[in-house]
């Protein structure tokens, strides 16, 4: 009995831990392009280059590569971008069939910088662009990228490249690789695995494979490199692990039911870029291909390496470090864009101008969001609303889940529990709020539904393998998806957000697009057959699983773009992501549970998604599954608070959670991380406004501005917000301390003013309702500290300015100012201020001239921590008010903590220049 109890027990605890079906999905070793790419030994690579094909154009290089077992041609383009930048295209020379190339990510065909060729011998080429350098070696053909004389990245240095040219199927029994001769067949290169060529099948599903094996792969070495980050989504460390004894990295859009962290499995999103960082040199790739990819790491050198690799370097016994990447995609070709930086900064502009950056939201999507699946009715709406304000908690916006509408058809409203749709959005705007509203691509089968009727009769469906209307299971039952790759179903789609066409709906609301993988829970691994047919290009599924979602919300921003005529900031959410989608989309993390755990992994989660582009991130707040206590949902809010998307969400069998269901002392420290959230507004803004410029993300890792602080590469739950502050949440069960690494310089806790020099690690203490959150010294931070019930209300409030003193007693931030939610800014109305301060004296200036914008705020107060000794005079010049006095108020230092002098009311309208001077 004793026994059968354990075992029970350990069963229970097993589900617990390890929620997630596994059998649903995957592993490589059930994937059969996967496992042979995986079986490559290191070593000489059959591909050649034929150097006497080379032709060196002004846009770039070409030649013809020669696949010496199969004897296979391929060709080899090289383009130099501007900005450092380097794209490698390998693709079939004489295909059976065109290989797909991914259209939707990139922005444009990059500008192209000119190649200068240094060296050109029968086996070797060197060109030069700008200050870098490729060398392209013939056989085994490598390219091998310098920063100036730096080698920063190789590619197939280990020889795993493998380019599966498209074939004719063997006729009969025949072995896929036998009698196939030159024209249209070709054997595979390495016979070691033929199943799954041209059939795969998986649990009850079979994959029909009609053009057999296609996949294409290749390896990328950073050189000098111990740490890579990036190729979100997973649930697991920022620097990402060796893979040499787990599955590879999968990279395939899923909806995974109670998803599992630590660990390399596929989930909603597939970002293929890395981020490799080294203390002088951060580089990135781009693996631009929208198929299922996986990706396996290693870090050399280890016992391993092969001998080609110590060929790399010259001199020394012994090996730098390098990270090993090996990349492979189940279809599509080998296009890989590689960013030499060399600062990370640098990288974020590099990947920006390939697939854009993300436009500046309206401020509200920066504030706090209220969601639940399901808010039940109208009046629970309403009750929520105002409990809002009567516990005095600011809020933004209320989202309504997939109950809100009627029986799950997308732009309707349930006739009964939301009937007056337009006087509950009423009822939230007269308080500031906005609505959200959810809309999903499966597309109820009900020829009484007008969407699914409109699609229908216009045949913007994707199809099956046998060319009829795609059907497959989802939350309204039977259902079909829009082929978004037919420019007619986007259109038809984005229009159905204007106004007259959704009916209820409001300037004011704006949009969720969830199960974007697609997910299909009848299909295999929960989302669409690969051998499904879209056909607005004509392509299977296989090709553009990862885009899928992409286009979705991407044809929602441009519904919300057209429904205002171009003139207000769309704001969408969406789960499944992919490289571009940071043009036109946040992202959370999807289903989280509540766990410590899961808390605990939002930090790496979201950083990874913010070095790869996409930088509204956010994870639910209080866990999606499993009902949080006082303590996992009070340190879950105050971490929220400082993620760049602040959203609270539940499950629909959960229990009722808003900050109110809680005890008083928990309902204040909720109130007072919201607070916070609320303070530091003005430098979310102000981060996401040069976001949209620069590409910097504003949540970010310590490395990105402290790039050669090696101490913290392998940070897991800390970050900066910009370069001002540093936030440490604490996410473990019961801590009241943290162990908190600050980097170089002076750090200021922003509360009580505890003084902290880096670099060094210290325990802070942290109780209940502490945030560890520390201001750099050296920085200005822009805040608004008349918290109201929504972000709009603080529009026209006063600003405080915080300035923390480095060890020069100098100082420096920006602040930026618009009318937080229209494209005006684009016209000039904006204010983008440098604030800064030395010798005594702070100073407010335009940096872009250009702009002007007449806010109604102006300085409140100024705080200046830091300085030395007491002032006896402060004054302010402004060219409206001259020269004035002002009041301020000096607390000395006492050895820990730091001074701060709090100037009062300068008064001064935040679009004038201003100069305050402390004597
Ligand atoms: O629409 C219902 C949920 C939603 O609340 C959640 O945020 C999504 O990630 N949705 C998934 C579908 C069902 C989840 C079990």
């Amino acid at each position: 009995m004793a026994t059968l109890t354990r075992l029970v027990a350990a069963a229970v605890l097993f589900t617990l831990v390890c929620a997630v079906d596994r059998n649903n999905f995957k592993t490589c070793q059930q994937s059969s392009f996967c496992r042979r790419h995986r079986a490559i030994k290191p070593g000489e690579s059959p591909y050649v280059l034929l150097t006497d094909t080379l032709s060196i154009t002004e846009e770039g290089v070409f030649g013809d590569i020669l696949n010496e077992k199969s004897r296979v041609f391929f060709t080899l383009e090289l383009y130099p971008l501007k900005d450092a930048t380097l794209r490698i295209k390998i693709n079939e020379k004489n295909p059976i069939k065109q290989r797909f190339e991914e259209p939707y990510a990139l922005i444009g065909d990059g500008q192209t910088e000119t190649f200068e060729v240094i060296d050109r011998s029968a086996d070797e080429l060197t060109v030069k662009f700008g200050s870098s350098r490729a060398v392209v070696k013939a056989k085994p053909l490598k390219v091998d990228i310098y920063n100036g004389d730096e080698l920063v990245v190789s590619t197939n240095a280990r020889g795993l490249l493998k380019f599966e040219h498209y074939r004719n199927k063997p006729e009969g029994d025949a072995h896929p690789n036998e009698g196939e001769e030159h024209g249209n067949a070709h054997p595979l290169e390495v016979e070691e695995d033929t199943n799954g060529l041209w059939e795969e099948t998986f649990k009850s599903h079979t994959d029909s494979k009609p053009h057999g094996p296609a996949s294409v792969g290749v390896d990328i070495s950073f050189i000098k490199s111990k740490h890579v980050y990036g190729i979100p989504e997973h649930a697991d460390s920022f620097s990402l692990k060796e893979t040499i004894s787990t599955e590879p990295y999968r990279l395939y859009n899923l909806d995974v039911f109670e998803y599992e962290l630590d660990n390399p499995m596929a989930l909603y999103g597939s970002v293929p870029v890395m981020v490799s960082h080294t203390p002088h040199q951060s580089t990135a790739v781009f693996w631009h291909n929208a198929a299922e990819t996986w990706v396996d790491i290693k870090k050399l050198p280890d016992s391993n390496v092969v001998s080609s690799i110590a060929g790399f370097f010259s001199g020394g016994d012994s090996d730098p470090p390098q990270v090993s990447t090996h990349w492979f995609s189940e279809s599509g070709i080998i296009d890989l864009f590689v960013m030499l930086g060399p600062r990370p900064m640098d990288v974020f502009r590099q990947y920006g101008a390939l697939t854009g950056n993300y436009n500046l939201p309206p401020l509200f999507s920066l504030a706090y969001h209220q969601c639940r699946w399901n808010y039940n009715d109208e009046e629970d709406v309403r009750q929520v609303n105002e409990n809002f304000d009567h516990h005095d908690l600011p809020m933004d916006v209320m989202w309504l889940d997939i109950e809100h509408t009627d029986g799950k058809r997308y732009f309707t409203w349930d006739h009964h529990k939301f009937s007056h749709p337009l006087e509950m959005t009423a009822n939230l705007t007269a308080r500031g709020r906005k609505l959200v509203t959810i809309v999903d691509p499966h597309i109820k089968r009900d020829s009484n539904y007008f969407f699914y009727k409109e699609n229908h009769d216009r045949d913007l469906f994707v199809h099956t393998k046998d060319g009829g209307e795609f059907d497959g299971w989802c939350w309204p039952g039977s259902s079909s998806y829009l082929d978004l790759t037919n420019p007619e179903a986007r259109d038809h789609y984005s229009d159905t957000y204007m106004l007259e066409r959704y009916k209820g709906s409001t300037l004011d609301t704006f949009t969720w697009n969830d199960m974007n993988e697609p997910s299909v829970f009848n299909g295999p691994e929960i989302t669409m057959q690969k051998d499904n047919i879209h056909p607005g290009l004509g392509v299977e599924h296989r090709e553009i699983h990862n885009v899928y979602g992409l286009l979705f919300h991407q044809a929602t921003y441009e519904g919300h773009l057209r429904r205002s005529e171009g003139r207000l900031r769309p704001f969408i959410l969406t789960r499944a992501h992919y490289a571009g989608t940071q043009r036109s989309a946040a992202v959370w993390t999807g289903d989280n549970t509540a766990e410590w755990g899961h808390l605990r992994i939002s930090e790496p989660m979201l950083l990874s998604l913010s070095v790869t582009g996409i930088t509204h991130v956010g994870a639910d707040i209080g866990g999606f599954f499993g009902n949080p206590d006082a303590n996992l949902i009070s340190r879950w809010y105050q971490a929220g608070a400082f993620q760049p998307f602040m959203r609270a969400h539940a499950h629909l069998d959960t229990k009722r959670r808003e900050p109110w269901m809680f005890d008083t002392e928990t309902l204040r420290i909720i109130r007072n991380a919201l607070r916070q959230r609320y303070q530091y507004l003005p430098l979310w803004y102000t981060l996401f406004y040069e976001n949209e410029l620069t590409g910097a993300p504003p949540m970010r890792p310590i490395w990105v501005d402290f790039p050669e602080d090696e101490a913290s590469f392998g940070i897991d739950y800390e970050h900066l917000i910009g370069s001002a502050l540093l936030v440490r949440p604490v996410v473990d069960e019961g801590a009241v301390t943290a162990s908190v690494y600050f980097p170089p310089g002076v750090w200021y806790d922003v509360l009580d003013l505890t003084i902290y020099s880096g670099p060094s690690t210290a325990t802070v203490s942290a109780p209940r309702d502490k945030i560890p959150v520390y201001q750099r010294g050296g920085s200005i931070i822009p805040r608004k500290d008349r918290v109201r019930r929504a972000s709009s209300l603080m529009r026209d409030d006063p600003y405080t300015l915080s300035v923390a003193l480095d060890s020069d007693g100098k100082a420096q931030g920006t602040l930026y100012i618009d009318d937080e939610h229209t494209f005006d800014y684009r016209q000039g109305k904006f204010l983008y201020l440098a604030l800064s301060y030395k010798n005594g004296v702070l100073t407010s200036k335009k940096i872009d001239p250009a702009g002007n914008y007449e806010t109604g705020s102006w300085l409140e107060r100024v705080i200046i921590v830091g300085l030395k000794k007491r002032p006896s005079k402060v004054t302010i010049q402004s060219a409206s008010r001259g020269t004035r006095d002002l009041e301020s108020f000096f607390e000395s230092g006492s050895g820990a903590h730091a001074s701060h002098l709090t100037i009062r009311k300068p008064g001064v309208s935040m679009s004038e220049e201003f100069t305050i001077t402390i004597q």
